[in-house]
C-alpha cells in the first residue's frame, strides 16, 4: 500500500460529480503520486506492487498516455519481436500476448471478471481472491518472454530504475484528437461508461477530472527522461505519416534486425483496416456497454487519423481547451503538437 500522503483525494463534489458520469466508476477516483494520476479508489492495493515488479532487461513497455496509439504500438512491436507470428496475432488476444499492466486498478469492480481467467488464477492460488490479488499484474509477470508489456502510467508510477533495466516506447498524440479519441473509448467501454456528451468531457478534461488524468504530468515525465538510450519517443502522428520510417527507428532501438520487406508487412499487418477487422485486437463484445452494443459503436479501434477533433470542438469548446493548452507551459512548448495531417511532414523540433 503506498502512504498516506501518496494519495490525494478529489474533493466531496469532485468525487460525486465523476460518479455521476462515470458508471463504472461507482467507488470514485484517487490521485496517485507526484502528479496525481487518477485511477479507480480500489488501485490502492496495487500501487506499491507496481512499482517493484521485476522488470528484465528483455521486457519491452509500450508507455503511454491513452488512445495515442498504445494498440497500434503494441502489435508493431509484438510482432518484430515475435519473428512476424502472424498466426499468433490472430489467433491469440493481444491482452495476452501484451499484457495492460494495471488493469487490476482500471477494471470495474463490481463486474466479473473473464471466468477463464478466474479458473486459472484460481487453480494457482486456491486461497486467493482474483479481484484483490493482483490477477492481470500476474499475466504481465508471467507473459511469455520477451514480454511487450502496455502501461498508461505515468513513470513515478513505475520502478524508479525501469530504464536502467528494460527498454521503453513511450508514443505521444496531440491532445485534441486524444480528448477525442478518450471521449468515445470512456462512452463506449462498460469499465468507464461515462454517460455525459462531448463538451461534458471537455469539461472534465479541463479539469484534470478522468481517468489517468492528467495529460500534461504524464508528458512532462517522460519528456524528461527523452534523452535515455533506452526510451523511443514516438508520435501518433509521424506513425501515420511515415509510418515505414518509424517502424525502421523502432528495429534500431528494438535490435530486431528486420529486413526492408519483412517491415513492409508488419506496416501491411498492422495497418488500421487489418487491426479493425482482427477480433484478436479487439476487446470482446462483452466489454463493451450495452448501449454500445446496441447502437453499433463497439469501436475500441475507430477512425485512426489525425485532426478528428475539428469535427467536435465548437467555437465554445475551442475557446476552453485553448485556455487548458495553455497550462502546458514548458511541455507544452517544447513539442509542436500537429493537429493536422497536412501538417505532419514538417519538421518537428
Ligand atoms: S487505449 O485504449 O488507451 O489503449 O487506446 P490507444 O490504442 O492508445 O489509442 C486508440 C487510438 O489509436 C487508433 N488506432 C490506430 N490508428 C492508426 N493505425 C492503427 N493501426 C490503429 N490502431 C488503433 C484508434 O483508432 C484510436 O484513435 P481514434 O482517434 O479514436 O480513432
Amino acid at each position: 500500500m503506498m502512504s498516506k500522503e501518496d494519495i490525494a483525494f478529489l474533493t466531496e463534489e469532485e468525487q460525486q460529480e465523476v460518479k455521476l458520469k462515470f458508471l463504472g466508476f461507482r467507488q470514485g477516483l484517487v490521485g496517485v503520486g507526484p502528479i496525481r494520476h487518477l485511477l479507480p479508489s480500489h488501485c490502492t492495493a496495487f500501487t506499491k506492487k507496481y512499482q517493484n515488479f521485476k522488470f528484465c532487461e528483455s521486457d519491452v513497455v509500450i508507455a503511454t498516455f491513452p488512445r495515442s496509439g498504445t494498440t497500434w504500438t503494441q502489435e508493431i512491436v509484438w510482432t518484430m519481436r515475435n519473428g512476424l507470428d502472424f498466426k499468433t496475432a490472430s489467433n491469440v488476444s493481444l491482452n495476452v500476448r501484451s499484457p495492460f499492466f494495471e488493469f487490476d486498478s482500471i477494471y470495474a469492480m463490481h463486474k466479473d471478471i473473464r471466468p477463464d481467467l478466474v479458473a486459472k488464477f484460481l487453480s494457482r492460488h486456491p486461497d486467493g481472491d482474483p479481484k484483490t490479488d493482483g490477477l492481470f499484474l500476474e499475466l504481465a509477470e508471467m507473459a511469455p518472454s520477451p514480454r511487450t508489456i502496455k502501461t498508461h502510467l505515468p513513470f513515478s508510477l513505475l520502478p524508479p530504475d525501469i530504464l536502467e533495466t528494460c527498454k521503453v516506447v513511450y508514443v505521444a498524440r496531440n491532445p485534441r484528437d486524444v480528448c477525442v479519441s478518450y471521449y468515445h473509448h470512456q462512452t463506449a467501454l462498460e469499465t468507464s461508461e461515462f454517460i455525459g456528451d462531448f463538451p461534458d468531457f471537455v469539461d472534465l478534461w479541463c479539469r484534470d477530472l478522468y481517468l489517468q488524468a492528467p495529460f500534461w504530468g504524464h508528458l512532462k515525465e517522460a519528456l524528461a527522461k527523452r534523452q535515455h538510450r533506452n526510451l523511443l519517443f514516438l508520435f501518433y502522428e509521424d506513425m501515420k505519416e511515415n509510418l515505414m520510417r518509424e517502424l525502421k527507428r523502432l528495429n534500431a532501438f528494438l535490435g530486431t534486425g528486420l529486413t526492408e520487406e519483412q517491415l513492409q508487412q508488419v506496416a501491411e499487418h498492422t495497418s488500421i483496416g487489418q487491426m479493425k477487422n482482427r477480433p484478436s485486437v479487439n476487446p470482446p463484445a462483452n466489454a463493451y456497454t450495452e448501449r454500445a452494443r446496441k447502437e453499433g459503436k463497439q469501436d475500441f479501434i475507430r477512425k485512426g487519423t489525425i485532426g478528428d477533433w475539428v469535427n467536435y470542438f465548437t467555437p465554445e469548446l475551442e475557446t476552453k481547451f485553448q485556455a487548458w493548452l495553455e497550462t502546458g507551459g514548458e511541455v507544452a512548448g517544447e513539442i509542436s503538437f500537429k493537429y493536422h495531417a497536412e501538417q505532419a511532414d514538417t519538421l518537428r523540433k
